[in-house]
């Protein structure tokens, strides 16, 4: 699954993110590109659980295609 995440900006945003995600899935497999500012997420939660997870964690985001 893949998002959107315009305010994502730097390593620390990253890791906040990865974290995130990771503390409700810890088997999820996260990878942030800072150039396209998109988050893909491979694991069990769902495109919903992780918009709110990313959306709890401080950052706005879009399902991408
Ligand atoms: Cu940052």
């Amino acid at each position: 699954m893949k998002f959107t995440v315009p305010d994502m900006s730097c390593g620390h945003c990253t890791s906040a993110i990865e974290k995130a995600i990771k503390a409700a899935d810890a088997g999820a497999d996260v990878h942030c590109d800072l150039g396209t500012h998109t988050v893909s997420v491979a694991g069990s939660l769902s495109a919903n659980q992780l918009g709110d997870i990313l959306r709890a964690a401080g950052y706005d985001n879009s399902p991408a295609a």
